[in-house]
């Protein structure tokens, strides 16, 4: 676990420093929209999607920049979703990451366009040259992209999510929710690293199987945060899913069912990795990580 922390602090000031360079306005004049952007995207955050970006890249001998880009992108569209599913008319949270969510520190206005600019700017930066020198290879990063964070992927989730507190939702349901909400971004960081390295058929399949249970797994372990965790180590709100009346992985197994079921998901989830030799022995420990967090 000390390797993989190690890993993961390294993967994250790599992430934070590709980040500022990336939010850095062309000028320096006073510029509103850039600074809501770098508030609630640099300093904070586990960085996990990025670091599975470069572990799967890793797995294939990715240049460390193309990794580091496409993680990069990744992570914005990850902020982009937290700002807006903060926002009064989604969640109404007035913490994130240990401090103000940007509606409250600045305005919803800003918030909502800041969002929308995060998400924007993702696309551009994969796109361009420097994330990936083969044209094919940047179109797909861009299409799955798009399929993970749209209407197939994030916001489909986030939709079912809002309905969720409207209606019935059993195992099944919650599974599918979950695996589109959380998930599918979670998924695009192995199949990123698999499209960055080419990998073949049977590779690709193996890491998208991978983060498919990771997902799951984290998402379970969010659930459980959500009733036995505290606003000092996450960062945020917690106590919210029973307030909001929505069925969750907790309230349909109970806490042990819930913790027992994120355990098999995980072992599962490194069992998908065997293909692999011991360069995915940090994703396997990631598997463990995302259980075992605090926040
Ligand atoms: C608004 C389109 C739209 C989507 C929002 C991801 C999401 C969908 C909402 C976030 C709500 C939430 C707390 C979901 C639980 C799982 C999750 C994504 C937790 C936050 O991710 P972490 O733990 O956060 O990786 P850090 O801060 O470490 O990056």
């Amino acid at each position: 676990m000390n390797k993989l922390k190690a890993a993961l602090t390294n993967t994250a000031d790599s992430v934070e420093v590709m980040l500022d360079t990336l939010l850095t306005p062309d000028s320096s004049t006073e510029n509103r929209i850039y600074q809501a952007m770098r508030y609630t995207t640099l300093g904070g955050g586990k960085r996990l999607r990025p670091f599975l970006v470069k572990q799967s890249a890793d797995l294939f001998g990715v240049r460390e920049i193309n990794a580091l880009r496409t993680g990069a992108a990744l992570e914005l569209i990850h902020c982009y979703s937290l700002v807006h599913d903060d926002l009064p008319a989604m969640d109404d949270d007035d913490l994130r990451r240990g401090k103000a969510t940007l509606h409250k520190a600045f305005d919803e206005a800003t918030a909502i366009l800041a969002g929308d600019a995060l998400l924007t700017l993702a696309f551009e930066v994969i796109a361009q040259p420097e994330t990936h020198q083969d044209s094919e290879i940047r179109i797909e990063l861009v299409n799955m992209l798009a399929r993970a964070s749209g209407v197939r992927g994030m916001v489909g989730g986030q939709m079912e999510d809002l309905q969720a507190e409207t209606k019935e939702l059993n195992l099944e349901d919650i599974t599918h929710l979950q695996r589109l909400k959380t998930g599918a971004l979670i998924e695009y960081g192995c199949e990123a690293g698999a499209i960055l390295g080419k990998a073949s058929k049977e590779e690709r399949e193996a890491l998208v199987a991978y983060a498919n249970d990771l997902g799951l797994a984290f998402q379970i372990a969010d659930d459980l945060l959500d009733i036995e965790g505290n606003v000092e180590e996450t960062g945020k709100a917690v106590r919210k899913d029973n307030h909001a009346g929505k069925a969750t992985f907790v309230s349909l197994l109970g806490v042990d069912g819930a913790r027992k079921e994120a355990e098999s998901i995980a072992n599962r989830a490194v069992g998908h990795l065997d293909t692999f030799d011991d360069r995915a022995n940090l994703l396997r420990a990631t598997a463990e990580f995302v259980i075992a967090r605090r926040n």
